[in-house]
């Protein structure tokens, strides 16, 4: 059976990132989104939330499960024996930070990246600019699943009192 890891931040998981998966699962029998930490960037929502919805916006997709991670993306490849790892592209700037990562990657354990094109019709979707948006209390209700945006805006409501 050939496994792919789809790796992320998925703060939160939009469109973009069901599209890319969507994709991935059609080369692979089973595709494990892995849910790990970026060391450059700060997390709105707790790794145990970006699980849980990550789950619920795939849970329309077989062969689809979702895991979160804390190590290195190479000791889960190797844990799973999956054969690639799999990221979505919506542009050259992201061809150019992946392809450090996915070279380091192959330098380290031997594995390799498989880049996707995402649909051109969400290339515009990140969730930097999910939570930018939403912050500013903008509509994000056709970026993510309606489970999402309700996720994001209870996190960046102020705590009362
Ligand atoms: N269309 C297509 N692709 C998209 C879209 C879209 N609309 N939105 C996002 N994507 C792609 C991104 O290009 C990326 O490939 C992937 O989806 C995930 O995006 P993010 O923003 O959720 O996740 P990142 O880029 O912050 O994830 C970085 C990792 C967490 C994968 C990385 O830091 C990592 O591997 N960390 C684990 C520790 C490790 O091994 N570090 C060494 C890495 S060399």
């Amino acid at each position: 059976m050939s496994i792919a890891v789809c790796p992320g931040s998925f703060d939160p998981i939009t469109l973009g990132h069901v599209d890319v998966v969507r994709r991935a699962r059609s080369m692979f029998d089973e595709v494990v989104v892995a849910v790990a930490h970026n060391s450059s960037k700060r997390s709105l929502l707790s790794p145990t939330e970006r699980v849980r919805l990550a789950a619920d916006a795939l849970r329309g997709v077989d062969g689809v499960r979702v895991v979160a991670t804390d190590g290195l993306l190479v000791d889960l490849v190797r844990d799973l024996g999956a054969r690639a790892v799999v990221k979505g592209l919506r542009s050259g700037a992201d061809l150019d930070a992946e392809l450090a990562m996915a070279l380091m990657n192959r330098h380290l354990s031997g594995v390799e990246t498989v880049f996707v094109l995402g649909d051109p019709g969400l290339a515009h979707v990140a969730s930097s600019l999910v939570k930018d948006v939403a912050r500013h209390g903008g509509r994000i209700e056709d970026m993510v699943t309606p489970t999402v945006a309700a996720a994001v805006r209870h996190a960046l409501t102020p705590a009362a009192g």
